[in-house]
């Protein structure tokens, strides 16, 4: 999985491109990749910490409560590869658990953030071998060659970040997963679940605003990057359930009509236009089960609360008949 080097056009042109290809769809889209600058990784640390943003809360006491058979059906000498790894936090739980783990491979998009977090968690663990990886997990990366030296390779995917994703990519997703992990491994995955829209809703609109900022961080975060000029006072955070998506959508309302320059193009904006920032799918036991097995991979284990919000589970490769 590695790029031929002659033939990556310039970054900040590719990231153009691809901002450009979003900004042409109707409604007008954007990544949820731009979120994450270090303002952005910052805000979603808050995020978390909200009273109506159930989600982390509740995938933390998942992992305290589960750990150990979490850790026991891992088992020991594993190299554990972490998807988005963002604060790390949860991840902490299982390095206290995992018996003489490998190695641990932390993969995120914002490299600041993620360099940060790989140094204090190497204080803490001064006997673990941590890998950093800054890369982007939808495309093609690199991972550290000794992880093939592991017992097994465990990918772990908390927060349910995969909801961000449409079915195929998704799919796209689970699949390169299963391809890390090859035949003995396994893949840990965070998934939120179905629940009353209301409760959805407060946890996407949140009463202190932070969501809200976060949003327009995304704007801050592409204004920076590539030059362009999205008035950023004139959007308003919007967040909606989509019953028959089964999904939050964020949007970004525009209060005006506006011209974004990008590239040699001027994107129109008009007054009261949505750009979609993100999808939050939520999924059924069923449903997930049912996308993981389009990916090769079986539910072997599901980890809930008692109020069933939110789950972390076990995915293993189909056996081969
Ligand atoms: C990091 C994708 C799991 O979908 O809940 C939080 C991001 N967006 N509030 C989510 C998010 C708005 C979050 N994920």
């Amino acid at each position: 999985m590695s790029k031929s080097p002659n033939t990556v056009p310039a970054v900040d042109d590719e990231l153009t491109l691809s901002a450009l290809e979003g900004l042409r769809k109707t409604p007008k889209q954007l990544s949820p990749v731009w979120f994450y600058d270090e303002e952005g990784s910052t805000l979603f640390d808050s995020i978390c910490e909200l009273p109506e943003y159930y989600l982390t809360r509740t995938e933390m006491q998942i992992m305290t409560q589960h750990g150990d058979d979490m850790a026991r059906r891992i088992g020991p000498h594993a190299a554990l590869i972490e998807f988005g790894s963002g604060s790390s936090d949860k991840t902490r739980v299982l390095l206290d658990k995992l018996e003489s783990l490998a190695c641990y491979v932390p993969i995120d998009i914002s490299r600041d953030y993620l360099f940060e977090t790989a140094g204090s968690l190497a204080r803490d663990y001064p006997s673990l071998r941590i890998t950093p990886v800054c890369a982007d997990f939808t495309q093609p990366f690199d991972l550290p060659v000794h992880i093939a030296a592991a017992h097994r390779r465990i990918v772990y995917f908390p927060g349910s970040t995969l909801g961000n994703f449409e079915t195929e990519a998704a799919q796209r997703v689970l699949t390169t997963m299963r391809t890390i992990i090859g035949r003995k491994g396994a893949v840990l995955i965070g998934i939120d679940l179905r629940k009353d829209p209301e409760v959805l809703q407060r946890a996407y609109n949140d009463a202190a605003g932070v969501t809200a900022e976060f949003n327009l961080n995304a704007l801050r975060h592409i204004n920076r990057e590539l030059g362009t000029d999205f008035d950023v006072d004139a959007f308003e955070h919007s967040a909606l359930w989509i019953e028959n998506q089964s999904r939050i959508e964020m949007h970004l309302v525009s209060t005006r009509d506006q011209d974004v320059h990008l590239g040699d193009e001027t994107v129109h904006i008009r007054r009261g236009e949505h750009l979609r920032t993100e999808c939050c799918h939520k999924y059924t036991l069923e449903g997930f089960a049912e996308l993981a097995a389009s990916a090769d991979l079986v539910v072997s284990r599901v980890w809930t609360d008692p109020e069933q919000k939110f789950s972390v589970q076990l995915l293993e490769p189909k056996p081969i008949q």
